[in-house]
C-alpha cells in the first residue's frame, strides 16, 4: 500500500554545498557495491579480500591505466570500517561509502530492492512505496555523489552504475560541473505505464538526466526512457544523427545534450572459455556427472534466488514433464544452484519457501532413495566449480520473467568449446536478442517451456553443434571489454559509425 505522494519526498536536487575538494582519479566508477569483502582475521581485526566479477574484470585495466578509483559500499556495517581509501598492491584504489544498518534497511533493502527492483521488473511482486525509504535513498545517493566528487580529478570521467544510484548523476553534476558523467542501468527499464506509478518518478528521471550518456541493456528500455524524459520534464527529444540508424536518442536539457542508447553487457568470454578448458574444470565436470549417477540428461539452473529468475517456472515444467512421462526419472536429473540473495526482504523469504516446497514435492514423488531428481543447493559455489557444472550440463535452463541481460546464459555458451549442450532461454532476458539459436521460450506459457525442454533434450548432435557454434561466435566476439569500450567511447564522443548495433543484428 502506498503511503507516499510525489510531494512527500525531500527535494533531492536542492543545491548541495559546492565542494572545493577534488581527487586525483581520472576515471571513477561509482557502484552500490565495492568489489571487495571484509574478512575477519583470527586476531579479531579484519582485512579486505577482492571479490572478482565481470564488471571488475572489464574495468580494472582501465582503472589502473587511467589512475582511477572505485566508489562503493564495502558490504559491511562494521563501524570499524572507515572511509579511508583502500589501496591494493597493484595500485587499484577503492573509496568505501559507509552505511549504517538502518540505512541498509531503508536505502538498499527498502527503496532499491522492495520498491525499484519489483517496479522495474514488471511488478512480479508488488512494489512498496514508503516515504522513509525514499528519504534514505536521496540521502545515500547524496553521500555517494559527494565521495565521487572528492575522488575525481578536474575534468575526470565518472561512470555511475545501476538502479541504486539514479540520483547520483544530477547531484554530482551540481557538485562538479567539470566532469563527464556516464550512467548504465543493468536491469530492465519498465514500460512507461508502470514507471508512472512511482511517486518520485520525475525526481528519478531528472536525476538520470544529470549524465552525459545514459546506457540501457536494450533499445526498448532506451525508448521508454526517452518518452518519459519528454513527458515528465518537458524537454525536447530527438534521434541522434550520429551513429547507425539513430542508435542514440538525445534529450536536450538547457544547454546540455544527454545521449541515450543501448549497450548490451557481456562477460569476460575469452577468459571463461580458457578456464573451462583447463584440466581441473574438465576433470571436475566428469566427476560431477559421476556423482549424479551418470544420467543421460543433466538439466541445470544457476541463479540468485530471485523471483525475477523464473526458478519456479522451470520447477513446474519439470514436474509436469515427469508426470506426463515425457522425461524419464531414471535417466534425468535437474541441478538447481540458487545463490542466497536479499534474505531479509520478505518476498525473497516467501520465494525460497515456495521453491523448497516444490523441490521436496518433485523428489518425494519421482525420486528414489539415494537418487533424487532435483539436486538443489542454496549456497554460493566456487567459480571453478560453477564452470564445471556448465561443462557437465546437457540443458541449461534460463527462464526469467524479466532480466536486464542474464550473464549465466552467456557464461554457459562460453564454457561449451566442445559444442555440446543446449540452452533454453526466456525471451524476456536481454541475452535473447543475441543468442538467437537457443530454444527460445515465453516463461508465462508453460506448455511452450515444456515442449522446448523436451526439444533441447532430444536435439541431434548435429543440430546442437550448429546452434552452439553460432551462439559462441556471438559471445566470444562481444565480450565485456568491448561493452565497456563502446560505452566509454560514446561517452567521450567517439562514436564508431561503422559498427553495427549488435543487439539488433545477432550473427547467424
Ligand atoms: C544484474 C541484472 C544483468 C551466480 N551464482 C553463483 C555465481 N553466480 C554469478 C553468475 C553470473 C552472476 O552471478 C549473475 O548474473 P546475472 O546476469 O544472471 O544476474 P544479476 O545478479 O541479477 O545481475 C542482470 C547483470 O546485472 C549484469 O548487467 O545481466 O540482468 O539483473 O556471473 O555466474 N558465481 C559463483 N557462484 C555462484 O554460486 N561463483
Amino acid at each position: 500500500m502506498s503511503d507516499g505522494t510525489a510531494s512527500d519526498g525531500a527535494a533531492p536536487h536542492s543545491p548541495a554545498p559546492a565542494l572545493d575538494k577534488t581527487g586525483d582519479g581520472q576515471f571513477v566508477i561509482v557502484a552500490n557495491r565495492l568489489p571487495v569483502d571484509w574478512e575477519r582475521t583470527p586476531d579479531g581485526s579484519g582485512k579486505w579480500r577482492r571479490s572478482p566479477g565481470g564488471l571488475v574484470t572489464a574495468l580494472e585495466p582501465l582503472l589502473r591505466e587511467r589512475g582511477g578509483a572505485w566508489v562503493g559500499w564495502p558490504g559491511t556495517t562494521d563501524p570499524r570500517v572507515g572511509e579511508t581509501p583502500i589501496v591494493f598492491e597493484d595500485g587499484l584504489s577503492m573509496r568505501p561509502v559507509r552505511l549504517t544498518s538502518q540505512e541498509v534497511a531503508d536505502y538498499y533493502e527498502g527503496f532499491s530492492n522492495a520498491t525499484l527492483w519489483p517496479l522495474y521488473h514488471n511488478l512480479i511482486v508488488k512494489p512498496e512505496f514508503r516515504r522513509q525509504w525514499w528519504l534514505s535513498y536521496v540521502e545515500i545517493n547524496r553521500r555517494f555523489a559527494q565521495i565521487a566528487s572528492e575522488s575525481a580529478a578536474p575534468g575526470a570521467t565518472v561512470w555511475v552504475q545501476d538502479y541504486q544510484l539514479q540520483l547520483v548523476p544530477k547531484m554530482l553534476r551540481m557538485l562538479r560541473p567539470d566532469v563527464t558523467i556516464g550512467f548504465f542501468l543493468h536491469i530492465p527499464f519498465p514500460p512507461v505505464e508502470l514507471f508512472m506509478q512511482l511517486p518520485w518518478r520525475r525526481e528519478i528521471v531528472e536525476g538520470l538526466l544529470g549524465a552525459d550518456l545514459i546506457g540501457f541493456q536494450r533499445p526498448q528500455a532506451a525508448q521508454n526512457f526517452m518518452w518519459l524524459a519528454k513527458e515528465l520534464t518537458g524537454q525536447e527529444t530527438s534521434r541522434s544523427s550520429v551513429g547507425v540508424r539513430g542508435r542514440f536518442g538525445v534529450v536536450r536539457t538547457g544547454f546540455r545534450s544527454v545521449r541515450v542508447g543501448a549497450f548490451p553487457i557481456s562477460i569476460a568470454s575469452a577468459e571463461i572459455d580458457q578456464q573451462s578448458k583447463s584440466r581441473a574444470v574438465r576433470t571436475r565436470a566428469l566427476a560431477i556427472r559421476d556423482e549424479l549417477g551418470n544420467p543421460d540428461h543433466i538439466l541445470l539452473g544457476v541463479d540468485r534466488l530471485d523471483y525475477t529468475k523464473g526458478i519456479d517456472v522451470r520447477m513446474r515444467a519439470v514436474e509436469e514433464l515427469l508426470k506426463e512421462r515425457r522425461i524419464d526419472p531414471e535417466r534425468t536429473v535437474f541441478v538447481q544452484l540458487a545463490t542466497p540473495s536479499r534474505e531479509r526482504v520478505e518476498s525473497y523469504q516467501a520465494l525460497r519457501a515456495e521453491i523448497e516446497r516444490e523441490v521436496g514435492k518433485i523428489n518425494g514423488e519421482y525420486g528414489q532413495v539415494g537418487r533424487p531428481i532435483v539436486h538443489y543447493l542454496h549456497r554460493p559455489v566456487a567459480r571453478e566449480e560453477l564452470l564445471a557444472f556448465y561443462v557437465a550440463a546437457d540443458v541449461m535452463l534460463v527462464t526469467p520473467l524479466a532480466d536486464g541481460m542474464n550473464l549465466v546464459a552467456k557464461e554457459y555458451i562460453a564454457c561449451r568449446s566442445d559444442l555440446g549442450g543446449s540452452l533454453v532461454l526466456s525471451e524476456f532476458a536481454g541475452a535473447a536478442a543475441e543468442l538467437r539459436q537457443c530454444y527460445l521460450v515465453n516463461p508465462f506459457h508453460l506448455n511452450g517451456v515444456k515442449d522446448n525442454i523436451v526439444a533441447a533434450i532430444e536435439q541431434s548432435s548435429t543440430e546442437g553443434r550448429r546452434r552452439m557454434r553460432a551462439m559462441r561466435r556471438q559471445v566470444l566476439a562481444h565480450d565485456v571489454g568491448r561493452w565497456a569500450r563502446s560505452f566509454l567511447d560514446a561517452l567521450a564522443g567517439q562514436i564508431d559509425d561503422t559498427a553495427p548495433f549488435e543487439s539488433d543484428e545477432p550473427l547467424d
